[in-house]
C-alpha cells in the first residue's frame, strides 16, 4: 500500500499586530519603537510592542512604567479592541478563502491545512509567499509563517521567521531544524519545566534527542514521552476547522463622527453586502439582521428583525438592514443624531435549505451558484469588479 502522503500545515502569525493596526491609523508611527497599551506611567502592562521596541527589552505582559524605563523614546499608544477585531476579521477571510480547513488559534494566529492543494496552488512555499503578500495588499499587515508536516514544528518555524519572514521545514529534516533550538522554544514547556530540565543538564533540543526516549520516560514520565516526541518533530495533533459562527457581520468606526444620512446609509449597504459575502462563503443563511449603532455619546444601540425564511441573499438581506438602520436613524434625536460606529450582522445561523417547492429549489440552486461565482470573482479582483444586480436581472430574464 502507498504511503499517505505527507500533511502540509501552515501555521501563520501577524507580526506585532496591534502595533502595526495602529500603524495602519497612523503611519507617523512607522518605523518607530511603539508600545501599546496606554499610559506609560499607569498601572497597565504592554499589550503589544513593536520589533523596533523590542531591542530595548520591551515585550508584552510587562508593566508598561517598565517598558517607559527601558525605551524611553517610545510611542505608547492607547489600545483600540475594535480596531484589532476588525483587521483581524479581514485577515480570517482571506485564510479562509485560501485554505481548505482553518484553525483560528487566537486574534493573529491560525494553522492551515494545504493537504492536497498542490495541483491547484503549486508548491507551499509559493503558495504562501502569495498568501502572505495578499493579506499585506488586502490588509496593509505583515505577517510572518512556518510550513512543514505537524503543527509542533510549524509553529516554532513561523516564529524564527519573524517579522515579515517564512520558513519551511521539510518532511524528514525535523530533528535536524529542531536539535540546535533552546527546550524553552517547545510551546507547552513553562518555565518550570525549563528549569527543572536544566538541572538534569537538558539545555537544547537535541539534549532531549541524545538521552533518549527510554531515559527520559524514566525520568520525567508521560511529559518524557511527549518531550522526546518534540524533539523528533513526532506531533499528531490535526489541524481543526472552527466551529460554525454564531453570528457575521461587518462594522466601522469613522474618523469623524457623522450625521449624514446618505453617507451612512450607503457605508451600511457596503457593510451589509460584505457580511453577507462572508455569510455564503460560511455555506450559511441567516435568520435575523442586526444593526448596530453607537453615537458619539457612544450610547450603542442595536435593532433586529426576522425574516420569514432564513436568506443569503442580499436581495432579502441588504434592504432589511437598511431599513433598520433608518429606524435606528430617526428614533436617535429625530435624525440629527452623530454617529460613530455602524455595523450589519447576521444571526440565527444555518445551514439546511430553506423549504420551497421544486421549482423554486431548482432557481434557487442555478441563483446560489452565481452568486457564490460573483462572491469569488470580488474576492480576487475586489469588490467593484461585479455588480450584483446585473448578474440577478440577466438570471431571472433567461
Ligand atoms: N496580546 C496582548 N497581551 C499579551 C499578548 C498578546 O494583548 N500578553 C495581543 C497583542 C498582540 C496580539 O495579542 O499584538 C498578538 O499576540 P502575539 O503573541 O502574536 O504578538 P504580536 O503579534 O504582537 O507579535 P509577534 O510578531 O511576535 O507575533
Ligand atoms: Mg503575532
Amino acid at each position: 500500500m502507498a504511503e499517505p502522503a505527507a500533511r502540509v500545515i501552515v501555521h501563520i502569525d501577524m507580526d506585532a499586530f496591534f502595533v502595526e493596526v495602529e500603524r495602519l491609523h497612523d503611519p507617523a508611527l512607522r518605523g518607530k519603537p511603539v508600545v501599546v497599551g496606554g499610559d506609560p506611567d499607569g498601572r497597565g502592562v504592554v499589550a503589544a510592542s513593536s520589533y523596533e521596541a523590542r531591542k530595548f527589552g520591551v515585550h508584552s505582559a510587562m508593566p508598561l512604567r517598565t517598558a517607559k524605563r527601558l525605551c524611553p523614546q517610545a510611542v505608547f499608544v492607547q489600545h483600540h479592541r475594535g480596531r484589532y477585531s476588525e483587521a483581524s476579521e479581514e485577515v480570517f477571510d482571506i485564510l479562509e478563502v485560501f485554505a481548505p480547513v482553518v484553525q483560528p488559534v487566537s486574534i493573529d494566529e491560525a494553522y492551515l491545512d494545504l493537504t492536497g492543494t498542490e495541483r491547484l496552488y503549486g508548491a507551499p512555499d509559493a503558495a504562501v509567499t502569495e498568501l502572505r503578500a495578499h493579506i499585506r495588499r488586502k490588509t496593509g499587515l505583515p505577517s510572518s509563517a512556518g510550513i512543514g508536516g505537524s503543527k509542533l514544528v510549524t509553529k516554532i518555524a513561523s516564529g524564527l521567521a519573524k517579522p515579515d519572514g517564512q520558513r519551511r521545514v521539510r518532511v524528514g529534516d525535523e530533528r535536524a531544524f529542531l536539535a540546535p533550538l533552546a527546550i524553552s522554544i517547545i510551546p507547552g514547556v513553562g518555565k518550570v519545566g525549563e528549569r527543572r530540565l536544566r538541572e538534569g543538564g537538558v539545555r537544547t533540543i537535541g539534549d532531549l534527542d541524545r538521552l533518549g526516549r527510554p531515559r527520559l520516560e524514566a525520568w520525567l514520565g508521560e511529559s518524557g514521552v511527549w518531550l522526546w516526541e518534540c524533539s523528533q518533530g513526532i506531533d499528531e495533533r490535526e489541524v481543526q476547522p472552527g466551529g460554525d459562527p454564531k453570528s457575521i457581520g461587518r462594522e466601522t468606526t469613522f474618523w469623524e463622527d457623522t450625521g449624514d444620512a446618505e453617507f451612512l446609509e450607503s457605508t451600511l449597504h457596503h457593510l451589509a453586502e460584505r457580511a453577507a459575502s462572508r455569510l455564503r462563503r460560511h455555506g450559511m443563511r441567516a435568520r435575523t439582521v442586526n444593526v448596530k449603532f453607537r453615537t458619539s455619546d457612544f450610547r450603542t444601540s442595536t435593532r433586529a428583525r426576522t425574516l420569514k425564511a432564513p436568506s443569503w441573499r442580499d436581495a432579502d438581506l441588504i434592504p432589511a438592514a437598511l431599513e433598520l438602520f433608518r429606524q435606528l436613524f430617526h428614533d436617535e434625536r429625530g435624525g440629527r443624531a452623530k454617529v460613530r460606529l455602524l455595523g450589519a450582522y447576521f444571526s440565527g445561523l444555518s445551514r439546511e435549505a430553506a423549504q420551497m417547492d421544486l421549482l423554486e429549489g431548482e432557481r434557487e440552486r442555478r441563483e446560489e451558484n452565481l452568486i457564490r461565482s460573483v462572491d469569488a470573482i470580488r474576492d480576487r479582483f475586489g469588490d467593484g469588479a461585479i455588480v450584483v444586480g446585473k448578474v440577478i436581472r440577466y438570471l431571472e430574464e433567461e
